[in-house]
């Protein structure tokens, strides 16, 4: 049990370690800071009740979304000028020789929020059963349970490179599935063009 322990203490040092390189960040490179922290309080935030463990609230996921579509696309694009990598920044050189890819990933995750704001209204999977297990189920069409390995963010990239479903997919769309490819987004280019938090 002492190695179960430490291992929690390493973990949690390392978090210390990134919130520190963090507060080192000025100018354009803590502006794009600010927003990505934004976002990811976002995700943390509402991922309890996407997994059915709090009362659904679709004004909150429309919150939510807006403020995703508001640090996406081009506003999320301009923070990333060319030569702005380097510490404290943990942006990878890529992003400036695969640009296109990286645009093409901002302007995804901006039309899956405005996705996600559309398919708000639908509530969860399964009419929000309240268990977490509702997302484990029976559909592997959206890329399983990838989600649900803890820690979205961090996780694989089952969508990368996939195209985005078009604006009428979503009136349809469970407000969890829209919320797992938005999620999906983020992972994805932080898996291509962020360097791996160790
Ligand atoms: C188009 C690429 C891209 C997308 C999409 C993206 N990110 Fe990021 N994100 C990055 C890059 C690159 C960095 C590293 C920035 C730096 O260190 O200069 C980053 C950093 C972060 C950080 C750490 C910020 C800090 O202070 O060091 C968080 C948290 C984060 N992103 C959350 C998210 C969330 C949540 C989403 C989706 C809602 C998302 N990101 C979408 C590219 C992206
Ligand atoms: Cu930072």
């Amino acid at each position: 049990m002492k190695i179960t322990v430490f291992a929690a203490v390493v973990a949690t040092v390392s978090i210390a370690g990134a919130v520190w390189a963090h507060s080192g960040a000025t100018g354009v490179v803590k502006q794009r800071m600010d927003a990505m922290m934004a976002m990811g309080k976002g995700v943390k935030g509402i991922t309890p009740m996407m997994r059915g463990k709090t009362a659904y609230d679709p004004e909150r996921v429309r919150a939510f979304a807006e403020m995703v579509r508001q640090h996406s696309g081009e506003a999320m694009t301009k923070l990333f000028p060319e030569g702005t990598d380097g510490a404290p920044s943990v942006a990878k050189p890529n992003i400036w020789t695969d640009r296109d890819e990286f645009n093409a990933l901002a302007a995804q995750l901006e039309s899956l929020s405005e996705g996600l704001a559309i398919a708000a209204e639908n509530g969860l999977k399964q009419g929000g059963g309240g268990q977490g297990a509702t997302m484990m189920g029976t559909q592997p069409a959206m890329g399983g349970g990838s989600m649900m390995g803890g820690g979205s963010m961090m996780g694989g990239s089952a969508m990368s490179g996939s195209a985005t479903p078009a604006p009428e997919a979503f009136s349809e769309m469970p407000a969890d599935v829209a919320f797992m490819m938005v999620s999906q987004t983020c992972s994805a280019c932080h898996t291509k063009f962020r360097v791996e938090a160790k």
